[in-house]
């Protein structure tokens, strides 16, 4: 079972997500507290990975094991298991039943604990010595105290299986990464057999090809602040939230679990304090499940308004926009193909300077941030690379697809159903393509970008001077050749329009309902025993509403969601210009754009057709709610949909 931690647009915009219990539990990662807010990071290894070397011991005997000590077998097992995990508990006894049957057959077998004895001390290293006596474990069981041979397998929950092949001398290659069965601890309907397992076990041992149709099920959904200890010593109180989805075979993702982490109350060092929750329907304990869930929605809230919003779009296209106006004359054509996309965006950004994002302002009265708001903003624009701004690099980046020559976009989305994905790399290779046409008209050569002294003076202000912070980044285009300019402009065209419009104009309908969609919470989750907890099984809604955005807050919020989600009425969306034909007397760009704003429309009735099939259940699916937002065009008003030229709201 692959891991990918992907983006929140996910969590922002399939929000199809509810339903009854699976078990799972993560493991727990000592070192994720510090991690960069809402880093998104693929830890899925792909069919074909070389098991990584590894030394570790064996708490039952000492012995020290590493990878060339299953070198002989055609095949090896790697199984990350620990001991209280529920879900590997619940296997235990059929882990020990295979593994016997097919170590006869040849194969082997090493199980490897990588939990932190620190969080959880039933999984330390004399425990997990007991544990493989109990259970008569027949392989090795080794602890990875450091967890660096977890993060090696791209191991990130328990229990993960990995099965590699072993040709002669060739490296042990995997062929197998997935789940043991459909059991699952929490549902009884399923027997635990084993299946998948062992099918992918016979199929190597035999010398057969491992159908790769290995389907990557579970998705994790992080967002940890650094800056927690900050914001719960103020009046806003909140976790680092973990997610953990369930991909089910409709295409739909169902929470599994949550985990929800706290600093140790001594020191970072100490590694986090973890609790995970799990689905549960009835009584206390499933208000204690809704509670979790609303402090997942909390961060994903401050999240969206604060990286998503205003720091990937609004604020990262104001140095370039500076930049043009100092650089580009106004008859240079990288000025004229620009200019549409950055029609509002300077006058908006005073505005939201004015009364959003300002000292006490809406963002930091009525979201979670509160006083460290845009401090938290600056700080993930630290980790902000622009030539990962483009979709097809920035569903890469988010674990959520892989490379893929042979499709068109030459990448495979692991969610076939993903909407956003979808459409916007239909949106993108249309801009793509128009941007590629009009630069190439005007540059004949790499030589001519190279000898383009405004468009080089204007590239290196952007670099040096707007996005000074990171001027001393390596990805920078080097802007030498016309692959450079026109992926720049792309990518530049594609965060003003289609990034912008996924992320402002749902605003509204998806989350004005503030009670579903809080943005702030002021208690920690109650612990059993206490009086608050007393409350949440007597009281729950009254609970919930202490819990999280106060009324007066919540009316803000929903107010300016509201304001936010609105097109003007003299908006100027992607693919026109209102001056007509008149911004350029050259006739070839001009038939280029005319092509891109019929490819345009075109996509526009795809994407009403795929929002009527009732196969795509993330658009059709029991929710009701059609994926409008990346609809190129848009009438004025609250319309859920089109996509403006420029950042505008
Ligand atoms: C970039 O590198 C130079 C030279 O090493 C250094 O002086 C400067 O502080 C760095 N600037 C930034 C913004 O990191
Ligand atoms: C309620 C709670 O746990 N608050 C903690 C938040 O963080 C501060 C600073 O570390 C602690 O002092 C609080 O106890
Ligand atoms: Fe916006």
């Amino acid at each position: 079972m692959h891991m990918l931690l992907l983006g929140i647009a996910l969590l922002e915009y399939l929000k199809s997500i509810s339903g009854t219990a699976v078990g799972l539990l993560m493991q727990d990662y000592g070192c994720w507290l510090s991690m960069k807010a809402a880093r998104i990071e693929s830890k899925g290894v792909t069919l074909g990975f070389r098991a990584p070397q590894f030394q570790l011991p064996e708490p039952l005997t000492g012995k020290v094991w590493a990878l060339e000590d299953f070198e002989a077998h055609p095949a090896l097992l790697v199984m990350f298991i620990c001991n209280h995990c529920p879900f590997v508990k619940y296997l235990k006894k059929d882990i020990v039943k295979l593994t016997k049957f097919y170590m006869k057959k040849g194969l082997a077998v090493v199980a490897i604990s990588s939990n932190s004895a620190a969080t959880h001390p039933q999984d330390g290293p004399e425990f997990m010595a007991e544990d493989a006596k109990l259970f008569g474990y027949p392989f090795p069981y080794l602890y990875d105290e450091s967890q660096e041979v977890a993060r090696d397998f791209g191991a990130v929950c328990t229990p993960e299986f990995y099965v590699f092949k072993k040709d002669g001398r060739r490296p042990f290659e995997l062929v197998y990464h997935g789940q043991f069965d459909d059991s699952r601890p929490s549902n009884n309907n399923i027997p635990v057999t084993g299946r998948d397992l062992s099918l992918a076990i016979d199929r190597v041992l035999s010398g057969q090809l491992v159908p790769s149709e290995q389907k990557p099920r579970y998705l994790a959904i992080e967002l940890g602040y650094p800056f927690l200890r900050k914001i719960n010593a103020t009046d806003t109180k909140t976790y680092a939230t973990r997610t953990i989805i369930f991909l089910q075979n409709d295409g739909t993702l169902k929470p599994l679990a949550i985990e929800l982490s706290k600093p140790h109350p001594q020191a970072d060092s100490f590694g986090p304090v973890s609790k995970v929750y799990m689905p549960v329907s009835e009584g206390v304990e499933a208000s204690i499940w809704f509670l979790a869930k609303a402090f997942v929605v909390v961060n994903d809230a401050t999240h969206h308004q604060l990286c998503s919003q205003w720091l990937n779009t609004h604020a990262v296209v104001e140095p370039f926009i500076i930049a043009t106006n100092r650089h580009l004359s106004v008859v240079h054509p990288i000025h004229k193909l620009l200019l549409p996309h950055y029609r509002d965006t300077m006058n908006i950004n005073v505005l939201a300077r004015n009364v959003l994002v300002n000292a006490e302002g809406i963002i930091e009265s009525t979201f979670l941030g509160g006083a460290y708001s845009v401090e938290m903003s600056s700080f993930v624009y630290k980790d902000w690379v622009f030539t990962e701004q483009g979709l097809p690099h920035d569903l890469l980046k988010r674990g959520v697809a892989v490379e893929d020559p042979t499709s068109p976009q030459c990448l495979h989305l692991l969610i076939e159903d993903y909407p956003y994905a979808v459409d916007g790399l239909d949106i993108w290779v249309a801009i793509k393509l128009w941007v590629e046409e009009y630069v190439n008209f005007y540059y004949k050569s790499d030589a001519a970008i190279v000898q383009d002294s405004e468009l080089q003076a204007f590239w290196k202000e952007v670099v040096e001077v707007g996005h000074g912070d990171l001027k001393n980044a390596t990805w920078w285009f080097k802007m030498q050749n016309r692959v450079e300019l026109i992926e720049a402009c792309a990518i530049l065209i594609w965060i003003a329009s289609a990034l912008h419009a996924a992320v402002n104009f749902g605003q509204y309908p998806y989350g004005g309902y503030i009670l579903n969609r809080p943005t702030k919470s002021r208690r920690l989750m109650p612990e059993k025993g206490s009086a608050e907890y007393d409350e949440v099984s007597k009281n729950f809604q009254k609970a919930y509403l202490k819990t999280i955005t106060p009324k007066n807050d919540a009316l803000t919020d929903l107010t300016i969601l509201e304001v936010l989600s609105r097109h003007a009425s003299d908006e100027q969306y992607l693919g026109q210009r209102n001056e007509g034909e008149l911004w350029t007397s050259d006739s070839l760009p001009l038939e280029s754009f005319k092509r891109f704003g019929r490819k345009l429309a075109e996509i526009e009735q795809k994407l009403i057709g795929r929002n009527n099939d009732e196969s795509l259940r993330n658009r059709y699916g029991p929710v009701k709610m059609p994926y409008t937002l990346l609809y190129p065009s848009s009438e004025e008003g609250l319309t859920c949909r089109g996509i403006p030229n420029s950042i505008s709201i």
